[in-house]
């Protein structure tokens, strides 16, 4: 049993998000992630507003548990979408790569939660003070476009600095981080990369099997000098993009080398010419489980980390 303001804000059995990752948190995902006791996310990106309530149809056939959508702040279609969550009833929306400030009077007025994603101690404090009911706070460990803080480092002084609950993101993939997460404060997890390496994710096998033989080393970063820096499997993708980097090409030259990139990693499977983003903890993972065994494992193994830190500590605590 794992209770957190988590679990009570989501009415979920465990505080484990999905990441809501572009192309790859369909129905298929977030549904498992749901009934499995997490809370699954539906991963808006760029896509249509009506491809997002297509995809929220969907999953409430396989599914009466709750899911959240996730509105990428960058696409053009983020204010359609906010309107469709409210039509269609979602109880939560999480937002990336930008602040959802704007949303958020609308949002509460149809009782849906929200919880931005923030890379920083000052954005925390803004959307807090702005209408937040909770933050993911990730670290720049995860995959995707992130912010420059590590999670170990960002997590406690975002838990210090505000009241609402905090949810750990960037680096996870086990029981052993998802205890850490909560020994630093916050009182949940967001995991991406863990579930695109799943059995009900719709990625193509060959993104999912160069997670599984991916080494520490292997999720780099690039695009530091256009603001929006991506963390990817390194490829023949991300090699060309360092070599333009280097050379001083222009955004809007990296943004057309980019463009495309993570659907044909994700849908085509072409793990050279894709964009596999990827977080850090890539390297930790060895194979494709359900999503079932993914949350059932972590509760288990984050008992096992548990004992072992009281037994080093000793049971009952520093002073028994
Ligand atoms: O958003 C993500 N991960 C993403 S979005 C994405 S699509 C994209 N591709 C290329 C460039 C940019 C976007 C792929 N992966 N994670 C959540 C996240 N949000 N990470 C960092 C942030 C973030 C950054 C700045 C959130 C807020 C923010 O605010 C800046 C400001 O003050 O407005």
């Amino acid at each position: 049993m794992i209770n957190t303001r988590i679990t009570e804000l989501l009415n979920v059995k465990y505080p484990i998000l999905q990441g809501g990752m572009a192309w790859v948190a369909t129905h298929e995902l977030v549904a498992a992630v749901s009934e499995a006791g997490g809370l699954g996310i539906i991963g808006a990106g760029n896509a249509r507003g009506e491809a997002i309530r297509h995809e929220i149809r969907e999953t409430k056939k396989l599914t009466d548990k709750p899911f959240g959508v996730n509105i990428m702040m960058l696409s053009r279609y983020a204010e359609d979408i906010v309107g469709i969550v409210c039509d269609e009833g979602i109880p939560v929306v999480t937002t990336g790569a930008g602040s959802p400030a704007k949303y958020i009077d609308k949002l509460k007025k149809h009782n849906v939660k929200i919880i931005p994603v923030v890379p920083t101690v000052s954005l925390a404090r803004r959307l807090e003070r702005e209408g937040a009911d909770a933050l993911i706070v990730e670290g720049t460990e995860a995959g995707g476009h992130i912010g420059e803080l590590t999670t170990m480092a960002l997590i406690p002084q975002v838990v210090d600095a505000v009241k609402i609950p905090v949810i750990a993101a960037g680096g996870i993939a086990d029981g052993r981080g998802f205890l850490a997460a909560l020994s630093l404060g916050a009182e949940g997890v967001q995991m991406g990369t863990r579930f695109v390496s799943s059995k009900e994710s719709i990625v193509h096998q060959n993104f999912k099997d160069a997670i599984v033989k991916s080494k520490d080393r292997d999720a780099l970063v690039i695009g530091r000098n256009t603001g929006y820096p991506v963390r990817a499997l390194k490829n023949k993708f991300t090699r060309e993009y360092t070599v333009l980097e280097k050379n001083g090409a222009t955004f809007e030259e990296l943004e057309l080398l980019s463009s495309g990139r993570l659907k044909l990693a994700v849908l085509e499977g072409d793990i050279e010419k894709g964009s596999l983003m990827s977080g850090q903890i890539a390297g930790l993972i060895e194979d494709i489980k359900s999503c079932k065994e993914i949350i059932e494992g972590i509760a288990s193994e984050a008992a096992e980390a548990l004992n072992f830190v009281d037994s080093i500590m000793g049971r009952g605590g520093m002073d028994g």
